[in-house]
């Protein structure tokens, strides 16, 4: 945590924050006016708000609700101690992850503020906000991703993000779609409601939301740039520093609050927290059940109390915006019942031993009856595949339990099996939508989910690896052997592709032109490349192998898969080892190339049908009878898993820049990550809107590997600093 303390004592001055009082939404005057007091009351730390709960569902309320749902957010910067360990955080209006709900068939009018001071430390300044699964059809500009999308909002500027919510009712989320933000607590519940009556009816009595997120020491600058520095250490030099992991999360939140151990803080153990008086809490099991007391300075110190009413029952919008882990979230002693997936309805299944499994960018809608003793039970999550992160924990109260922790000790990590591929292929699409005839019901934003899964036009295989680049020595992520690298936000992608009907014709090289084994590279060469084309350099990837082979050896680049209008695309999304590219880059000695590991999958724009997934090596025909044709779900986050491959299928209706990536934040930004270029006269055929951000004048290349000197030039003024290098 080097560089925090000269952080915090330039920005405290400026940055209370308060308590803001639980609403799904607020006008702006409301937020100022709160602002204001609490500034005059100088209280200068942070006070980190449960996101608020929603209330029971009234389809009357929806119905009556404004047409025009103008929000305002301001984003800044403040400490805060969501776990217990104070850090700087990105609140919106003084509030970690505020829910943000619309009605279908609104206009949300949300205008976003940067307030984040322009020395906190960044890999690419501004920000952005996505919304995460909504398919945005008609207006791709808004989809929020920094530099393909739009420029992101620099520091003190603001834009107006305005769209019609054609979307599905249900549980999504927003999140900053640019550089790490999200990582540093930008994120939270997005909520359509249903205007009228639901069309897959589903009862229940109240409803309550939980984000499971996973929460590190450090800001995400410092963990994102130390994942850039060079991996093999015959590129290390004293500059450059080493290559460092992130290691996994010191914590598991659930509502932006956790419980970090026993207050021994620091990535290093080092740093006591001050005011920090709680004893040893959640293990080892059973020692103390006495209720950390929350501080006053110390707000964030405790855990979510989620409360719910003896013989009621309530959908749990289940929400993971994690960076790294893979969760399973269970409800001690209840049984819950899946009724949703990223905002689709399934078939209810009950979830096995009341654990769902959750991935990062996924959402579940669960019901759970309050049918037990009234008392006090354990909600926890759990990271799968990542031995080591702690549990994250919160109590599920009953009215008139006493205000006690459950009397069962806590569980432990390692004790829920994940899901496997087979339980995940129980998930499938609700026969009340693939029944129905009305296709216009829910204003027609079902027609998909209504209609039999299309056959493919078009199927692509995408290889997984992650290769050590020869050139820089940095490990990435790559597809097919490109490992993206986003263009400089000079221009955003989307603007280039408008204004230039031959924009791809043009500005596409293929891949075998350049960046062939042993050629000179440095952190500079696609500036390199834009310089000579005028523009970005681009990496096409198409299923004619034979006119534009992907790379033989892993490469870096703006990775783009081009898709005409109405083609119907399976993608074969395979897992390999790391070392299977038929590349030349190195292997340091000792080290393990051959791991492999589990990647949640996140296409922009559409909802996918999960066709399946399964073990080994993809074989269309011996996996054929795995594959579900029939009534397959329609998602948005879909697990390839370690060790296998998934299938996925979409049609070309949505014309728009999307992304398709692994939403674990490690690995998108380590290149993990392609743009669909999705009907390219359709693009040029919406209205381009006004007032979208300005772009810098300098272009940063977040891939580039952050050297010390770099890190000096660029934050030398604000303190910060690296954490110290190694492996
Ligand atoms: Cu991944």
């Amino acid at each position: 945590m080097l560089g925090r303390a000269a952080i915090t004592a330039l920005q405290l001055a400026a940055l209370a924050v308060f308590l803001v009082p639980a609403a799904a939404s607020r006008s702006m005057s409301q937020e100022t006016a709160s602002s204001e007091a609490a500034l005059s009351r100088g209280r200068l730390l942070a006070q980190v708000a449960e996101p608020p709960m929603s209330e029971i569902y009234s389809s009357e309320v929806a119905a009556a609700a404004a047409t025009v749902r103008k929000i305002r957010w301001r984003v800044h910067l403040a400490t805060g101690a969501p776990d217990c360990f104070e850090r700087p955080i990105l609140l919106v209006n003084g509030e970690l992850s505020p829910v943000l709900e619309v009605v279908q068939g609104d206009i949300l009018e949300l205008t976003v503020r940067n307030d984040i001071p322009a020395d906190y430390p960044t890999i690419d300044p501004g920000i952005s906000i996505h919304f995460h699964g909504f398919n945005m059809k008609n207006y791709p500009w808004f989809d929020g991703v920094g530099g393909i999308e739009q420029c992101p909002i620099l520091p003190g500027k603001r834009m107006t993000i305005r769209f019609r919510v054609n979307e599905m009712p249900g549980t999504y989320q927003w999140h900053g779609h640019n550089g790490a933000d999200r990582m540093d607590g930008l994120v939270g519940p997005l909520i359509v409601r249903p205007r009228g009556a639901p069309v897959v009816p589903v009862k229940y009595d109240g409803e309550r939301t939980l984000v499971l997120n996973d929460w590190w020491h450090t800001e995400a600058a410092a963990l994102a740039m130390s994942l850039n520095r060079p991996f093999d250490a015959a590129r290390v030099t004293k500059d450059s520093g080493a290559w460092a992991w992130t290691n996994n999360p010191q914590s598991l939140l659930i509502n932006g609050r956790g419980f970090y151990g026993d207050c021994a803080i620091g990535p290093g153990g080092s740093t006591a927290l001050p005011n920090c008086t709680v004893p040893q809490y959640w293990v080892p099991p059973g020692r103390s059940t006495v209720q950390p007391q929350a501080s006053a300075v110390n707000p964030g110190c405790t855990h979510t109390n989620v409360t719910v009413a003896a013989g009621k029952t309530y959908l749990f919008r289940l929400i993971s915006p994690t960076a790294l882990v893979h969760q399973s979230v269970c409800f001690e002693g209840h049984e819950v019942t899946i009724v949703a997936a990223d905002a689709v309805p399934i078939e209810p299944i009950k979830a096995p031993g009341g654990c769902v499994d959750i991935n990062s960018g996924q959402r579940y809608d669960v019901l759970l009856k309050a049918d037990q003793r009234i008392g006090n039970y354990w909600i926890y999550t759990q990271a799968q595949y990542r031995n080591g992160t702690p549990n994250g924990y919160a109590v599920l109260r009953y009215n008139r339990a006493p205000r006690k922790l459950p009397t069962t000790p806590p569980p432990q990590p390692g004790t829920v099996a994940p899901w496997t591929t087979e339980q995940t292929a129980q998930i499938v699409m609700s026969s009340v939508l693939l029944d129905s005839k009305d296709k216009s019901a829910g204003g027609g934003v079902y027609r998909t989910a209504m209609s039999k899964m299309p056959p493919a036009t078009l199927t692509m295989l995408l290889n997984i690896t992650q290769p050590l680049m020869n050139q820089t020595g940095q490990l990435r992520w790559a597809i097919n052997n490109v490992a993206m690298q986003s263009p400089p936000p000079c221009e955003a992608l989307l603007d280039l592709v408008y204004e230039n009907p031959k924009w791809f014709e043009e500005n596409v090289v293929p891949a075998s032109l350049y960046n062939k084994p042993n050629t000179a590279f440095n952190s500079s060469a696609l500036g390199v490349q834009e310089a000579k084309s005028g523009r970005i350099d681009v990496f096409l990837t198409t299923n004619d192998k034979k006119k534009n082979p992907p790379p033989i050896y892993p490469t870096a680049g703006t990775h783009v898969l081009p898709l005409k209008k109405g083609e119907v695309l399976e993608l074969v999304i395979q897992n390999l080892n790391a070392n299977s590219n038929n590349g030349d880059y190195r292997v340091p000695a000792g080290a393990n190339r051959t791991a492999q590991e589990q990647h949640p999958f996140h296409l922009h724009g559409h909802h996918f049908w999960v066709v399946g997934s399964g073990l080994g090596i993809y074989n269309a025909k011996a996996n054929a009878s795995s594959l579900n044709t029939v009534n397959p779900p329609l998602r948005d986050t879909a697990t390839l898993p370690q060790g296998g491959w998934v299938v996925i299928r979409f049609k070309a209706d949505n014309p728009g820049l999307w992304l398709l990536h692994c939403h674990l934040f490690m690995h998108q930004f380590m290149g993990q990550l392609l743009v669909v270029a999705e009907d390219i006269e359709g693009i040029q055929k919406l209205e381009r809107p006004k007032g979208l951000p300005e772009c810098p004048a300098t272009c940063v290349y977040n891939g580039a590997p952050w050297s010390n000197s770099a890190v000096q030039k660029e934050f030398g003024d604000s303190g910060f600093e690296l954490p110290a290098g190694g492996r």
